[in-house]
């Protein structure tokens, strides 16, 4: 099953961003991108691929153990920003070091691939149509967008939990669901 490790920000938070996103869904090229569904919003640690079933255990294994490792820290939702012309994201700030330290360390023990190559944390709000009918967007359309997310700054909240989330791929947009969490620092 195709797998990630993800903190899932609180329904106060994802709430307080979709409502500052709501009025991007307005402006020039927003109806070309395939925006996501805020009940799947998550900032992921590291992306795991295919993992075999009999492999999961020892997954579990290590994640509960580094969860105990690694202390709850504070996060807000801020601001947003682009990958090139296909994602907009938003951000996040405050105990952003511990955040990294956690995903360095799950990546490290899981071996997991990091497309970004560094780790950038982020939160998937669109992305760029690629789906039959919907043309690729202006250039710099995206950045527009993402200008429009800049003075943002949500609620602080606690990271406290590391989630094991299973993405399933259909026909529309991917579905995540959870399949185990363990606390932080505990
Ligand atoms: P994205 O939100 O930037 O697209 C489930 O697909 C999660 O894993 C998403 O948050 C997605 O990031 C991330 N993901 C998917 N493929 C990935 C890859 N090859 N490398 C790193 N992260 C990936």
């Amino acid at each position: 099953m195709r797998l990630f490790v993800a903190v899932n920000p609180p329904a106060r938070a994802k709430q307080e961003l979709a409502d500052a996103a709501a009025p991007l869904r307005g402006l020039p090229g927003a109806d070309r991108l395939r925006w996501t569904d805020p009940a799947g919003w998550h900032l992921t640690l590291a992306f795991l691929g295919e993992v075999p079933a009999d492999e999961v255990p020892a997954v579990e294994g290590a994640l509960a153990r580094l969860a105990g490792e690694h202390p709850a820290h504070r996060l807000r939702l801020s601001g947003g920003g682009t990958f090139g012309e296909r994602a907009l994201w938003a951000g996040v700030e405050g105990e952003v070091r511990a955040l990294r330290a956690l995903a360095a360390a799950v990546q490290q023990a899981l071996g997991a691939e990091d497309e970004e190559r560094r780790f950038h944390p982020h939160l998937t709000l669109a992305r760029s149509g690629t789906t039959r009918g919907r043309g690729p967007g202006a250039p710099g359309e995206l950045r527009t967008l993402a200008a429009a997310m800049r003075d943002f700054r949500g609620t602080e909240w606690a990271a406290g939990r590391i989630q094991l989330m299973r993405s399933e791929p259909g026909y529309g947009p991917a579905r995540y669901t959870a399949v185990e969490g363990w606390p932080l620092g505990t």
